[in-house]
């Protein structure tokens, strides 16, 4: 094998193993930063989840009691419900910039209305 040969064999190699590597990001999800939210009759423990334009989180919704659900559909988060034993997980990928509120979407009583929260995108 003359020295060009293996030069180029080296090169090739090179680029497949790259090619590989880049293909193999793309088929995974962006990394999702973890965010615990715990509900209960009425409030979530998180009322102000901050997130970088572009993060993408995973939600992870556990109720201490009743039947709640979360929604922020300015956001693209389509409602979700969960219960006690039976949490939910929603991931999102925030947009533009601003302040988003989102909400218990399941009736859960007499304090239902007030079960809100706001998602504050920020620049990046
Ligand atoms: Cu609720």
């Amino acid at each position: 094998m003359t020295t060009d040969m293996r030069t180029t064999m080296t090169l090739v190699l090179a680029g497949v193993v790259g090619l590989c590597g880049m293909m193999r990001a793309q088929a995974q999800p962006a990394h999702a930063r973890v965010v615990e939210i715990t509900a209960k009759k009425y409030e979530f423990d998180a009322r102000k989840i901050e997130v970088k334009a572009g993060e993408t989180l995973e939600l992870h919704l556990t109720s201490l009691d009743a039947k709640h659900g979360f929604e922020c559909k300015d956001l693209g988060v389509q409602k979700v419900t969960f219960e006690k034993g039976k949490p939910a997980t929603v991931t999102f990928t925030a947009g533009k910039p601003g302040t988003y509120e989102f909400k218990c979407a399941s009736f859960c009583g007499m304090g239902h209305g007030k079960m809100k929260g706001e998602i504050v995108v920020t620049p990046r």
